[in-house]
């Protein structure tokens, strides 16, 4: 409800051209922030489905870009590396052979949008977020989804029942870290951006057991159990367990303000005033 009430919003499908084009147009859009997405764990049980969503949602989010001269936005992630990336403060420029149809679609989404900045001068921009954790919304079918659920848990029943091994490191983001990392990358010089599909971007290098015990030394007797789901352990396994996002950081100032302990101290407090 939130949102709803934030601003003019109109619901229609990505894969739908005419009506992306015609949101574009009825709305004078400038600025496209194309999150639309099947996430890595939901698109794993329907990778057709996914591609089309991902891929030509973003087709026609780019096309759109195109005829009416709109910036746009493109979240990439993590998942656009893969078991053969080197995994320990993943380079920005490295091997990009991911194994899962969700990153497939997002390394296909970076060339897309490097190739419409090229061809047509589409002042198209990305990054690579790692797992993002919001105290506003509950998230669908991600394999860092443990880290948003884990919190409503702990001060529900106190325990949670994690789906990724103890030691599963992913990077990790707060949410208004990353509103705010789109925004200074879409306000930023074009013409610093030498990598801007897509910059790896991170804010902490995370694993559940690690975050289970930052939340349970301020909730005393909140336990973690594990019940691995082997299909996301798979996924996550062949993503990096840290970023090197220098380049952002280089190219247009990046830097994150919440660090694990920030970042559960106010998801505590914010999911606990309801
Ligand atoms: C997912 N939350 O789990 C997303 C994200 C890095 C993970 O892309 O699929």
């Amino acid at each position: 409800q939130e949102l709803t009430e934030a601003g003019p919003w109109l619901a229609f499908d990505v894969r739908n051209p005419a009506a992306l084009e015609g949101a574009v147009t009825e709305h004078q859009i400038d600025a496209i922030m194309h999150l639309a997405s099947l996430l890595s764990a939901v698109a794993e049980t329907q990778p057709q489905q996914a591609w089309d969503v991902n891929v030509n949602g973003l087709i026609n989010a780019l096309e759109a870009a195109r005829r009416h001269r709109c910036a746009l936005f493109f979240p990439s992630s993590i998942a656009a590396f893969g078991p053969a990336t080197p995994p320990e403060r993943t380079p920005q420029v490295t091997v990009q052979r991911p194994t899962a149809i969700y990153g497939i679609t997002k390394v296909t989404g970076e060339l897309l949008c490097d190739y419409y900045h090229a061809r047509y001068g589409v002042d198209a921009r990305g990054l690579r977020y790692p797992g993002i954790v919001s105290a506003k919304t509950l998230p669908g079918g991600g394999t860092t989804d443990y880290a948003v659920h884990i919190f409503r848990a702990a001060l529900k029943e106190r325990r949670y029942e994690c789906f990724l091994a103890a030691d599963t490191r992913l990077d990790l983001m707060y949410m208004p870290d990353a509103v705010r990392a789109a925004i200074e990358l879409m306000e930023a010089d074009g013409a610093k951006l030498a990598h801007r599909n897509a910059y790896n971007v991170t804010a902490m290098s995370v694993t559940p057991q690690e975050l289970a015990d930052a939340i349970a030394c301020r909730l005393p007797g909140f336990t973690i159990s594990y019940r691995v789901d082997p299909v996301r352990q798979a996924i996550a396994d062949s993503w990096p367990r840290s970023l090197d996002d220098s380049a952002a950081r280089a190219e247009w100032g990046w830097r994150p303000a919440y660090d694990l302990e920030a970042m559960v101290d106010e998801m505590l407090r914010t999911l606990s005033s309801g």
